[in-house]
């Protein structure tokens, strides 16, 4: 569980490679991030019902196709407090475009999330059942590290599920980027064109 697992990679041949690597470790996905920004859904009430566009103090907004809330359950009792519940299908808007991003998820024990961006979709991997006792196989982390173009917009969705699942500690922000062939290829000309320079000099 606490390996880090490039479960799939998107890799497209041509000037504008992409890639997203997947991590199920937050400690290794927070290891390829810089200058990130976490939303823990703390600052509303128990209970409250999101609807329309809600923009949280991070500056991330959720939309819902019909009943999201922010609930006590499942991650308070880990000390984490609120989470943001979802039973329908829900769109995160992060700011800034971050090429990273990822969250801690749970209870996602009766299958059919999946997630979402750009061209990028994936299952979420199930976890334990919180509604009976909570564990620690209940909890769950996912995150990427990709590219802007993988990522348009800055916004990923979740379709909906059959009883729901929470999310929290929602982070976002630069990651390690994969450098592109092409990009390689021009900067070695460029530093041999510099040697070429110096050497012009000195002769
Ligand atoms: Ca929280
Ligand atoms: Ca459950
Ligand atoms: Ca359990």
């Amino acid at each position: 569980m606490k390996s880090l697992v490039a479960v799939s990679t998107i890799v497209a041949c041509g000037a504008a490679a992409a890639s997203v690597v997947v991590y199920t470790d937050r400690s290794a996905w927070e290891a390829a991030v810089t200058g990130g920004v976490t939303e823990n859904f703390n600052s509303f009430a128990d209970g409250t019902v999101v609807t329309g566009a809600t923009v949280f103090p991070s500056g991330i907004t959720a939309t819902a196709s019909g009943t999201l809330d922010i609930s006590s359950f499942a991650f308070s009792a880990i000390g984490q407090g609120n989470a943001l519940r979802t039973f329908v299908n829900t769109t995160i808007v992060m700011p800034r475009s971050p090429v990273a991003f990822g969250f801690d998820y749970a209870d996602l024990d009766l299958g059919g999330a999946s997630i979402a961006f750009g061209t990028f979709s994936q299952a979420l991997a199930l976890t334990g059942d919180a509604d009976s006792s909570v564990t620690s196989d209940d909890f769950a982390f996912f995150g990427v590290v990709a590219t802007a173009a993988d990522i348009p917009g800055g916004t990923f969705s979740f379709t909906s599920v059959l009883e729901g699942f929470v999310i929290d500690n929602l982070s976002f922000g630069s990651g390690t980027a994969v450098p592109e062939p092409g990009t390689v290829a021009l900067l070695g000309l460029g530093l041999a064109g510099l040697g070429y320079a110096r050497r012009r000099r000195h002769s």
